[in-house]
């Protein structure tokens, strides 16, 4: 692990967030969704991944209809009994337009870094992770404690994941995965969203070119550019045979038994490696602010 930056830290801190946000969901449970409710979740960017995920594990629990959309992509069309939005900044335009529009029709929670966010005036209720926020630009613990909090209200145990995360942490990275020039991840069920996230982190820190799949689509085109120049990382449980397949291309691959979210902090652990090496600030990437907010076409914020 290199030290130094906000990232590095916010990364190695990941177990003892977690634990807190198991902790947590004691005294938010009830603001969160009840069996049987129709839920839509929401977020940008790496919220937005998070809220796929969630959608995946609460409908695979039985819990009930849940579905997961960019903040600006809600169909107006559906009627849902409970909006989700996930923000850590709670001052991402899209998310603030959207709990400002949706909050006369139906029950609204936000879920942020900071109990003192726009996000957080504009919800019915709020689930606040002030203990998971963070310095870096670049989100790492407080989307994956959002996670754990929502994995843990759909019924799993935590206690195989928080063992997992620390020896996440402490091995070695794959030789591979530092001579790539393309990097391709892939998931399958509700930890696609993670897939998406690991790429995610790999642009936004590094700079470099990744690319996520659902496993099975990534043979329906995206294959073609497989070559011994490309690492293909798997987030859980590969399809039986695609191993191979990805194998005979060429291509490193990296399949480790980890849950999808725990190997994720390996992820991120190269994310960190190849923007050091590069001599990038993993806390500051290029283009890129804590919040993005827009503007209109007039010059004002699209949710001012
Ligand atoms: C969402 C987001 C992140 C991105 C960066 C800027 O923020 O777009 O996905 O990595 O941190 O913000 P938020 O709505 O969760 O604050």
């Amino acid at each position: 692990m290199v030290e130094g930056t906000f990232f590095a830290s916010e990364v190695a801190s990941q177990p003892d967030c977690w634990r807190q946000a198991v902790t947590h969901l004691g005294g938010v449970h009830d603001v969160l969704p009840k069996p049987g409710e129709r839920v839509a979740v929401v977020g940008c960017g790496t919220s937005w991944f998070i809220a796929q995920c969630y959608a995946g594990l609460r409908e695979r629990a039985g819990l009930g209809w849940t579905d997961a959309f960019s903040a600006v992509d809600l169909p107006s069309t559906r009627a849902y009994d409970r909006l989700i939005a996930i923000s850590r900044s709670g001052a991402t335009s899209e998310v603030l337009e959207l709990l400002r529009t949706a909050r006369s029709t139906v029950p609204t929670v936000a879920i942020t870094g900071a109990p003192d966010t726009p996000a957080a005036q504009l919800a019915d209720a709020l689930v606040s992770l002030p203990f998971a926020d963070e310095r870096s630009v670049v989100q790492t613990r407080f989307a994956t404690s959002v996670l754990m909090l929502l994995r843990a209200h759909v019924g799993e145990d935590p206690g195989l994941l928080l063992n997992e995360a620390e020896s996440a942490l402490a091995e070695p990275l794959p030789p591979a995965a530092f001579d790539a020039r393309q990097y391709v991840f892939l998931s399958t069920g509700w930890s696609v969203g993670l897939a998406h996230e690991a790429a995610l982190k790999l642009r936004e820190t590094a700079q470099v070119w990744a690319e996520p799949y659902p496993a099975m689509e990534y043979r329906h085109g995206p294959i073609s550019l497989a070559d011994e120049r490309c690492l293909v990382w798997f987030l859980g449980t590969p399809p039986a045979g695609l191993v191979a397949e990805v194998r005979a291309t060429g291509a490193a691959v990296v399949s480790e038994s980890r849950d999808p979210l725990t190997e994720l902090l390996r992820v991120q652990r190269l994310a960190l490696a190849l923007a050091q090496r590069q001599g990038l600030d993993p806390d500051h990437p290029r283009n890129l602010n804590r919040a993005v907010i827009l503007s209109r076409p007039d010059g004002g914020e699209l949710a001012s």
